[in-house]
């Protein structure tokens, strides 16, 4: 298979901040948008041009502060613990090292992140990160840890996915029923999805374990339903701060929270162990269908 770069379906641009962006579109009418800086997916519009991942009129896109919505890519840490919140890969920059149309029409660009003083000093390992954002007529991001170094290291990790809804009260998961889940706003409590739609009437902050490959997200109020498939990843965190959890974000409006449902495809309770040499894939494949 031979792979060559069409000029004109994947361009260069300027963000806000002065970011680095990369534009992919694909001749079903599909487009993306990615940042350099945190190989952060910023947009994906579909063929009518509606924006399908939420981004806060107030993200803030500075270096060193993560921007929020679209899809940010966590890792080495999910969450609080001992290294900033859901790791650094987000608030760095990466390497543009591809950028391909392949001979099956596929439009992909991959960037690279490599450890460096200022990581290890943080996180003491080498490793080589490589994200691909691979667009047809559906998003596929894929992200390949390597162990560079010579110990073993483990992490954990996310595609923090930002959904773009025009209602919030009209969503329902589906695909979560019978599946555990770790309240995160209950004090961890361990329960059992008993919902077969899975509707969002106030905060969430969840981590359905060990949750099935394929899920999907209906939006009525779009006529949209979002399909997410994942390999490699074996959890599922759901997430809206909704309007307290709003207040003390100051990247959020106060009513954004109506426009927005994280469902992330991500390895949260079972941390990945890399060993020397070894690589870790992982990967979210998103699609949209009417409904
Ligand atoms: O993925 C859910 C979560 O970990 C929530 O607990 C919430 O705090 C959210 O991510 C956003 O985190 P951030 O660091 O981007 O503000």
């Amino acid at each position: 298979m031979t792979d060559y770069v069409k000029s004109n379906q994947i361009e260069r641009m300027i963000g806000r901040g002065g970011l680095p962006l990369i534009r992919l579109s694909h001749a079903s009418g599909y487009a993306a948008v990615i940042s350099e800086y945190g190989a952060h997916t910023l947009s994906w519009t579909s063929p009518e041009e509606k924006e399908l991942l939420f981004v806060s009129k107030a993200a803030l896109y500075q270096e060193g502060k993560a921007i929020r919505g679209g899809i940010p890519v966590v890792f080495p840490q999910f969450g609080k613990g001992p290294l900033p919140p859901h790791g650094f890969a987000r608030t760095r920059r990466w390497k543009v090292v591809r950028e391909q149309v392949s001979t099956n029409d596929a439009v992909s660009v991959t960037l690279r992140l490599g450890s460096d003083r200022e990581t290890e000093a943080l996180w003491p390992h080498a490793f080589v990160l490589e994200l691909d954002l691979v667009l047809t007529d559906v998003l596929l991001i894929a992200l390949r840890v390597q162990n560079s170094g010579v110990a073993p290291f483990w992490f954990t990790s996310a595609f923090h996915t930002y959904f773009r809804t025009e209602d919030i009260s009209q969503v329902a998961v589906k695909g979560l029923h019978k599946t555990t889940y770790l309240d995160l706003l209950k004090n961890r409590e361990v329960k059992q999805e008993e919902r077969v739609d899975v509707l969002i009437p106030e905060a969430v902050d969840r981590v359905y374990t060990q949750s099935p490959e394929m899920l999907s997200v209906v939006s009525k109020a779009d006529g949209i339903r979002y399909v997410i498939t994942k390999e490699g990843l074996s959890d599922t965190v759901m997430w809206n701060p909704w309007s307290e959890g709003a207040k003390i974000l100051p990247d959020l409006e106060a009513e954004e929270y109506r426009h927005m449902l994280c469902v992330e495809s991500a390895n949260v309770l079972t941390p990945i162990t890399v060993q020397p040499g070894a690589l870790h894939t992982s990967a979210q494949i998103l699609r949209v269908q009417p409904i």
